[in-house]
């Protein structure tokens, strides 16, 4: 049977447009669902848009539009922009759909009934862009810590969810499953917030009516964070379909940014443990993409769309670029001139260099035949430890180290084409030898990076004349040493990636 593999994304504010921030999300959550559809698993990838509370309707109302017309406009772009970067998600929830409204319905309602949520009136400092209410200590000076905007005094009846019952029970979670935050220093961050002491806090509101309404008192809708946690849950099958959600819970996979730690590490798991289901398996938290040194986000001014940057670096060099040089875990520092020198390096130098020598060479001196490998081969060890090393990055959600390990391997097969000097070598079992060789490792990385850059490998499996697409292949099996066939036609074509020139260069050029 194969192992139910479900991985999820944040869902996105409609409030604005996608940016690189939400696409390195993405873009990571796509490499490990196509690396465990690789393995074989059975895959659930969920990613989606988050349509309810004040920042929505706010902003929909500035627009001039309602908040649902703001809400379908901008799920689209962020649609769109998935479709762009190659996103190979199996569902996309909106949080206005009505499978998502009986879901959260039904989640609190079991929390309700258990005894776990209770009326009162609230007042606190509110931050309309987190849709978060801050303590006092919390701000800089008054302003909230994320957004460096004034917060608001707010004050409404409403439902409180009581966690403060949970600070044990989380404690509990947290010590029994040591891996299920990570990295360690999240986790760490996590143990510190529910030591703190957790308070019971506010999921209702009655101030407006963009959100789902409370089932057991209609003047009331959730509060957008408490109805926005459970879309993992809705399409995972709750409230619907309680077979797909046996299988699929609590097998989850949660990719998040810094951000809202306190939000999925904290009240989620205590949400779910208040309405009688297991926390989730996994949660990978990672930290900020920096632009000049600060946090990238859509109040900030700094934002960069995903789609700028494919348009000069095409979908697989920007996929590329952010997987292997944002490590996962700590802030990052994006910069377009580092972007260059990483395609330049990866792209253009050492995988278009491997390919375009190799098919050269088959072109003019083995009759466009690509020769098989050879049994044994100094390659074929340094191919296994790149496929055991990038298996267990990805394992381990380090798509930069999976990365590195397999181009480690390009440029060590560069290196020994460098040695062997094919070029010089006539027509014959030497020269068939060594291109058999390297049209192995061009077909096991066409297989191992196919979860960064799915489309530049199915274009190297088709020169290199295999049949099928890399992604079809299956793990460990593809890896293993001797699957080119050999007698096949080999193409020359374009350059994959053209060399790029650094900005100055192209200023002054
Ligand atoms: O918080 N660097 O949505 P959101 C890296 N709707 N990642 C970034 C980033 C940056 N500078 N900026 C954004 C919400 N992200 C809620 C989530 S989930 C039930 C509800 C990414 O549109 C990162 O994944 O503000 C972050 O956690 C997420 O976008 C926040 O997206």
């Amino acid at each position: 049977m194969p192992r139910p593999f479900y991985i999820t994304t944040p869902i996105y504010y409609v409030n604005d447009a996608p940016h690189i921030g939400h696409a390195y999300t993405t873009v990571t959550a796509d490499a490990l669902a196509r690396w465990h559809r690789l393995l074989g698993d059975d895959v659930l990838f969920l990613t989606g848009t988050d349509e309810h509370g004040l920042k929505v309707a706010r902003t929909a109302e500035a627009n001039g539009l309602t908040p649902q017309e703001q809400a379908d406009r901008t799920s689209a772009r962020f649609a769109e922009a998935w479709q762009e970067l190659d996103i190979s998600y199996d569902d996309f929830i909106r949080t206005t759909e009505p499978r998502h409204h009986r879901a959260v319905q039904a989640l609190l309602q079991r929390a309700h009934d258990n005894g776990y949520v209770e009326q009162g009136t609230y007042s606190g400092l509110y931050c309309v862009a987190c849709e978060a209410y801050y303590n006092e200590a919390d701000l800089n000076d008054g302003n909230c810590p994320i957004h460096g905007r004034p917060v608001e005094l707010f004050e409404e009846d409403n439902y409180f969810f009581k966690l403060s019952h949970f600070t044990q029970p989380l404690l509990d979670w947290l010590g029994e499953h040591p891996d299920a935050i990570q990295p360690e220093s999240k986790r760490n961050e996590a143990i510190g917030l529910i030591r703190q002491g957790l308070e019971d806090v506010s999921i209702t509101r009655t101030s407006l009516t963009w959100g789902v309404p409370v089932p057991w008192d209609r003047d009331h809708v959730f509060y957008v964070w408490y109805d926005a946690l459970i879309n993992y849950a809705t399409a995972a099958g709750y409230g619907s379909d309680p077979e797909g959600f046996d299988k699929w819970w609590p097998r989850v996979h949660h990719l998040i940014g810094k951000d809202i730690l306190r939000f999925h590490c904290v009240y989620w798991p205590a949400m779910l443990m208040a309405a009688g289901e297991l926390p989730p398996h996994r949660v990978y938290v990672h930290g900020f993409l920096m632009v000049g040194g600060e946090k990238m986000s859509k109040t900030g001014l700094n934002q960069i769309a995903p789609t700028d940057l494919v348009r000069d670096f095409g979908v697989d060099g920007f996929r590329h670029h952010f997987l292997r040089d944002v490590h996962f875990g700590p802030d990052g520092d994006f910069s377009y001139e580092g972007m260059i020198a990483r395609y330049n390096a990866d792209l253009a130098n050492n995988l278009g260099n491997l390919l375009s020598r190799v098919a050269t060479i088959v072109t003019r001196r083995c009759g466009g035949i690509g020769p098989a490998p050879a049994a044994e081969s100094p390659l074929a060890d340094l191919a296994r430890t790149a496929f055991q090393a990038a298996a267990e990055a990805w394992e381990a959600v380090q798509p930069s180290e999976a990365l590195e390990a397999t181009w480690r391997l390009i440029r060590d097969t560069n290196a020994y084409l460098e040695t062997n000097e094919p070029w010089k070598l006539e027509p014959g079992p030497a020269l068939d030898a060594i291109m058999g060789d390297a049209l192995e490792v061009l077909r096991i990385v066409a297989v191992l990076a196919t979860p960064a850059m799915p489309a530049t490998c199915a274009e190297l499996w088709r020169r290199i004349g295999m049949p099928g697409n890399p992604d079809e292949q299956r793990l460990p099996g593809a890896a293993a040493w001797g699957g080119y066939p050999g007698g096949l036609a080999v193409e020359k074509g374009q350059p994959l990636f053209p060399r790029m020139a650094s900005p100055e260069t192209k200023t002054s050029g």
